[in-house]
Order: C-alpha cells, then sequence, then structure tokens
C-alpha cells in the first residue's frame, strides 16, 4: 500500500529542499522513479508536476549556459578569432596582450571565449577566442552553434590558420563560416611562420585565399605581430585622430579620438563635445590628410589615421 500522496508530497519537499541545479536535476529524477506508476490519480498529477520542474530547470540551465558564454562588448571594437584547434589562436592572444592564456599542445585546451584587450595604439580592439571551430559547427557539433552565435555577435572577424596545417582545414573554416551570417570585415592570420616550410606553405595559401585580407605571424618569435595589429586596426574601418590645443607649443593628446574612416573635421569635433561643433571655424592638420603640416582646412576637411588636428572656434 503506497503512502498518501499528500504525506510523498511533503517527503518530496523535503527531499528537494536546498537543492539546486545538476543535484535537484538528479534528485528529481530518482523520485519519478520511485513514485508508484498510477496512470491517473493524484500520483499521476505529481509525476506530471514533477517533469514539469525537470524542464524548467533543462530551461533555465540552458539560458545560463548561454549567459556564461556571451561576451560584454568593451573598447572600440569587438573582434572574434576563429579557427581549428590548435590553430595558435590563445599563443596569439597571448602575444597581443599582456594576458595569461592557457596554451596547450592538444585540442580544446580552450572552452569558453576568452575576450583579450589588444592596443592598436590607442584604438582598443577586444579579441576574442572562440574555442576550435570544426567541420560541422553549424550543425551544432561541439557546441559550435551557441559559440559561432557569440561570433556572429562581434563587429568583425579574424580567421587563423597554421601554416603547418592541411590548407583545406581552413577550407572547411571558410566553408562553416559561409553557412552563418557572421560579422565582416574578414581577416585571415596565418600563424607559426617561424616553422620550416612556412614561407612557401605561406605563398601557396595566400595564393589559394587571395580574396582575404592575410599577415602572416609567429606568436612564439615575436614576427609580424606590429603589422597584425595594423591589419587589424584598418579592418575595422576606424581612425585615430590626436586633438592638439591652440595654445602655442602644447604636445598633441595621448589618447586619440577614435572615429570612423572618411569622417570630417566637423565629426571630430562633434566627438569631442557637440558645443565646440557648434561654434568651429577652421582647424589645423598635421599628418598624412592634408599637403603639408599644419594645413588649415574647413569643416568638411576628411581626416585620416594618425592625424594631428587643432580646431578653432568663434
Ligand atoms: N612554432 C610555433 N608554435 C606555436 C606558435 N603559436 C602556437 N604554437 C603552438 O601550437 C599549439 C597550439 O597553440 P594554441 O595557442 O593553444 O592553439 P589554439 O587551440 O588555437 O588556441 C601549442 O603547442 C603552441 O605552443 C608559434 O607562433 N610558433
Ligand atoms: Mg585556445
Amino acid at each position: 500500500m503506497p503512502m498518501s500522496h499528500k504525506v510523498m508530497k511533503q517527503k518530496i519537499k523535503r527531499r528537494l529542499k536546498g537543492k539546486v541545479g545538476k543535484e535537484k536535476q538528479a534528485e528529481l529524477h530518482r523520485i519519478i522513479e520511485e513514485l508508484p506508476n498510477y496512470r491517473s490519480g493524484p500520483y499521476a498529477d505529481l509525476r506530471k508536476s514533477l517533469n514539469e520542474e525537470i524542464q524548467q530547470q533543462n530551461k533555465r540551465a540552458k539560458v545560463q549556459h548561454k549567459d556564461t558564454l556571451a561576451v560584454e562588448k568593451e573598447g572600440h571594437f569587438q573582434m572574434a578569432l576563429v579557427g581549428a584547434p590548435n590553430a595558435g589562436k590563445s599563443a596569439l592572444l597571448k602575444a597581443l596582450s599582456r594576458k595569461q592564456i592557457k596554451v596547450a599542445d592538444y585540442a580544446f585546451t580552450t572552452l569558453k571565449p576568452i575576450p583579450t584587450r589588444v592596443d592598436c595604439g590607442g584604438l582598443w580592439i577586444q579579441l576574442v577566442e572562440i574555442p576550435g571551430l570544426i567541420a560541422g559547427a553549424t550543425e551544432g557539433r561541439g557546441g559550435g552553434q551557441a559559440l559561432l552565435s557569440v561570433a556572429a555577435n562581434a563587429d568583425g572577424l579574424m580567421i587563423a590558420h597554421d601554416l603547418n596545417a592541411n590548407p583545406q582545414e581552413l577550407n572547411i573554416i571558410l566553408t562553416e563560416l559561409s553557412k552563418t551570417k557572421l560579422p565582416q570585415p574578414l581577416l585571415i592570420v596565418y600563424t607559426k611562420v617561424d616553422n620550416p616550410d612556412a614561407e612557401s606553405r605561406l605563398r601557396a595559401v595566400q595564393t589559394r585565399f587571395s580574396q582575404f585580407k592575410s599577415v602572416a605571424v609567429s606568436a612564439e618569435q615575436n614576427l609580424h605581430l606590429e603589422a597584425l595589429k595594423e591589419a587589424m586596426r584598418a579592418s575595422t574601418g576606424l581612425i585615430r585622430v590626436f586633438p592638439r590645443s591652440n595654445q602655442a607649443g602644447s604636445k598633441p593628446d595621448e589618447k586619440p579620438v577614435v572615429i570612423p574612416i572618411d569622417s570630417t573635421i566637423e565629426d571630430f569635433a562633434r566627438k569631442i563635445h557637440k558645443d565646440i561643433a557648434r561654434k568651429l571655424k577652421h582647424a589645423k592638420v598635421w599628418g598624412s590628410s592634408v599637403k603639408f603640416p599644419g594645413q588649415q582646412v574647413g569643416k568638411g576637411h576628411v581626416l585620416s589615421d594618425m592625424d594631428i588636428v587643432t580646431l578653432y572656434t568663434t
């Protein structure tokens, strides 16, 4: 004779008390196993409500999972770094920042997206390593879907390809990515250029994938990392412009104003303060957007990366 369902309910409540997450799930399953198997009546209702509770728990776990994967945007631009396992992504993150990142000689060392700050001369790129992308990622294999959605949320994308690896690997990644709505621009970083034969392999892949901008680096030997940073910076479509006050002998600010490429003097002024933009008369510019240093220009003058600007207001 089974105990009354009211007593059973009390007992279940006690068994679940203080349990959360996986532990609660396991206990719920055990309780359901132990319930008398009536098709209808209070015990059947009890079974149903316990099953619903399990489903709720599952949903919550999924949401939590998503939350832990998402990477909050920081800096001027978020760039996802994707590539096959062992492509050298973590080593690159470490070399481009001062962050201590686990680099290991086996696949899937990194399981969650890892953000790091890369300083491109005052323009901050938040580079986010997306753990090893493999064939079938778009079908959700290896948690690929969730990770791809992190990449899809970024402002730009960089693919790492190990020069020792089969170029087919890069082809697979490009195919997987082409099935999704991933952000452009797209930049390829060829890694481990310090290895023997890397140079000739590099020429081969650069010819085969010539439609993409690319840089070859060695994270281990610190080769061409500055060139990579500049390529990353250029791919953001953002430029750095340094304000200089109109007081005689003053130096340009150390921190640039970061604005989109093709911005004008007026855009730059607006970024500093809308009152300044309103009172703006003209400006003087030092840098590649002008013919000679200190050239006077109007509001509509289009600025270049690394220009120095002094604004004059009424
Ligand atoms: N020779 C050489 N090996 C590298 C370089 N970068 C990474 N590696 C090695 O490649 C392996 C995978 O690197 P890791 O950064 O963990 O790859 P990830 O899976 O893409 O993050 C490790 O054994 C690294 O030591 C490099 O520039 N040169
Ligand atoms: Mg890694």
